[in-house]
């Protein structure tokens, strides 16, 4: 198995950490930002749209972070991580498209306007806008985690994977945001996981005031 993509990307840490947590092999190959490679036609044979993570696997390729999520857990991840219910997957789902529609835009908008932008450039209403809408979805996630000890139930699902990959970056970026109470023990936790530390957890500063990847 193969993952294309760099590290510092979040989308591809996602990949990663969930290649660990399913113990599988592969080769880690960075592509995108400073490392480029994008723009090749060979690349553009894989993903027409050009980004990163990429996952091949034998003879499937693979692009888009939260597809190439539910394809690892579909096919390695067994009832643990892919149950045969559909209501069942459905508790992990729902929080994958959740977070891609509504928690990660607003992080973005947060990370984009103000960690990836000059200081001289940074439009703090702009940010302080979506960081009000990163606050009001903690507040979601703690609802949640009120009531389990992981977002989809007792068990670490996709959920927290794609949930967890932004708590990281959205305190780490230099922003105050004080997390409720039950995110804060389920950060907690999330933060003992090998796969976490190692992916997740990692150095981010080449991106600072960087606009153009
Ligand atoms: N929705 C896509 C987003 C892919 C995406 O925008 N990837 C970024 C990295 S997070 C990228 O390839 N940027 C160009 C670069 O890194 O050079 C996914 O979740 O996979």
């Amino acid at each position: 198995m193969k993952i294309y993509g760099r590290t510092t990307s979040f989308n591809v840490q996602k990949v990663l950490w969930l290649l660990d947590e399913l113990h599988l092999e592969y080769q880690h190959i960075e592509l995108g930002g400073r490392f480029g490679g994008l723009e090749s036609d060979e690349f553009k044979r894989l993903n027409p749209m050009g980004k990163v993570p990429v996952l091949i696997d034998g003879k499937h390729v693979i692009w888009e972070s939260h597809t190439i999520l539910r394809y690892l857990a579909a096919q390695y991840g067994q009832s643990k991580w892919f149950p045969e219910c559909a209501y069942a997957r459905s508790l992990y789902e729902r929080w994958l498209d959740w977070s891609q529609t509504i928690f990660q835009p607003a992080f973005m908008g947060t990370f984009w306007g103000y960690y990836r932008m000059p200081a001289d450039k940074r439009n703090m209403a702009e940010v302080n806008r979506h960081l009000d809408t990163c606050i009001n979805c903690l507040q979601t996630i703690n609802s949640q985690l009120a009531h389990s000890k992981y977002l989809a139930g007792n068990n670490l699902s996709l959920a927290d994977i794609v949930v967890g990959a932004v708590i990281y970056r959205l305190t780490s970026q230099g922003l105050t945001v004080d997390l409720p109470q039950y995110v804060r023990d389920w950060y907690h936790e999330l933060k003992k996981r090998p796969g976490y530390i190692k992916w997740v957890m990692s150095d981010f500063s080449e991106l600072k005031a960087r606009e153009d990847y």
